[in-house]
């Protein structure tokens, strides 16, 4: 398979490092972002340029930004909308400049992948992320105690009550519109400088606390894809993500959206019940999603893009991240390449 194996790296403040990344075999470059500019504002190219150099230097390539986020005065359609959007054109540009191909961002309103547990311990002693629909009902996003992942910690209380009630205007329709808007623009700049925009899915695929959630599904995944119908307008397709939905069927989705993936999340979950989940190991065994299937599937497709292995277990003591830590992210992504190296060989044969 002509793909790029990636490694997510969230840059100095890292636990894990860039010689860690590059002694896992068969891992060509780092995913990483800009973090020292506020959401919305324009990525200094002394930043970028830093980025790049600091990667190149070992040995990996700086080819997929995760993520350019999406400033909620966008996805609102809020007055600043317009100012925001020309910004994040021209982080578009500059990142293109630098030789950045693939860029990967999230039309969720407010907050990123949730979940009710950071540390769920499971059988084998080790744990991960899970998440339980009953808790996270329960909970109240202004009160709550829980440090979930995925919220911005810069919001105050105030500010998350403001901002949440300004989505109260908000149904999945409104929401559509402001991304229709947002893809108009930053598309055929993104086309212009040789990038190819990755949308990533809800995480999870449902509404939550009454937010509207619109990248849940092949139906909606097809109309987000159709507002612009240029292969600049994709998908990450984060099988962890759209894979918690059994309705989800990701051979299907790879097949129909063949020529839209630049970029692919892949990780196993384990569906322990309606609208609940845990993280498993990558292995096809452990978890819900057929691991070999999802990879011959992009094989059959030519499968050309980025992936990276998403969300591991924290294994052998390791602490850090929630999902991020060295050690099963290294076993997945090691396992994936065995899975694609098998693939290619057994079909050439
Ligand atoms: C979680 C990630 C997401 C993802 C963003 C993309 O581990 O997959 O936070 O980076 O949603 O914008």
């Amino acid at each position: 398979m002509n793909w790029k194996m990636t490694f997510r790296w969230y840059g100095d403040d890292d636990k894990v490092t860039l010689d860690h990344i590059r002694q896992i075999p068969c891992m060509r470059g780092v995913v990483s972002a800009i973090y020292d500019t506020p959401v919305g504002e324009v990525w200094s190219n002394a930043s970028i340029d830093a980025m790049r150099r600091k990667v190149e230097k070992h040995g990996l390539t700086f080819e997929v930004v995760e993520s350019v986020p999406v400033h909620e005065e966008i996805k609102l359609g809020g007055a600043d909308a317009p100012r925001l959007i020309e910004n994040y054109c021209e982080n578009v540009r500059r990142l293109g400049k630098a030789g950045v191909k693939c860029i990967c961002y999230n039309f969720m309103p407010v907050f990123d992948w949730l979940r009710s547990e950071l540390a769920h311990t499971r059988a084998d002693g080790s744990n991960a992320l899970s998440y339980d629909h009953a808790t996270v009902l329960a909970m109240n996003p202004l009160t709550s105690e829980l440090s979930l992942p995925g919220w911005d910690s810069s919001y105050t209380k105030a500010g998350l009550q403001e901002l949440l009630a300004k989505y109260a205007a908000i149904g999945e329709e409104e929401l559509w519109r402001n991304l229709t808007v947002f893809l108009q623009a930053v598309i055929p700049v993104a086309e212009q400088v040789g990038v190819r925009m990755a949308i990533h899915p809800d995480d999870p695929p449902w509404g939550i606390f009454g937010l509207p959630r619109i990248i849940t599904n092949r139906e909606n995944l097809a109309r987000m894809m159709r507002i612009v119908d240029s292969p600049a307008n994709g998908i990450t397709l984060c099988t962890g993500s759209l894979g918690v939905d059994p309705n989800n069927d990701l051979v299907e989705m790879i097949h129909a959206f063949r020529g839209r993936i630049p970029f692919v999340h892949l990780r196993n979950v384990k569906i322990t019940g309606e609208r609940c989940f845990e993280e498993s190991g990558h292995v096809s065994e452990q978890g819900s999603l057929d691991m070999y299937r999802i990879l011959r599937a992009l094989h059959e497709t030519g499968f050309d893009g980025y992936a990276r292995p998403d969300h591991g277990r924290m294994i052998w003591g390791e602490t850090g991240r929630p999902g991020y830590g060295l050690y099963d992210r290294a076993l997945g992504a090691m396992y994936l390449y065995g899975l694609a190296e098998a693939i290619e060989k057994e079909d050439r044969a």
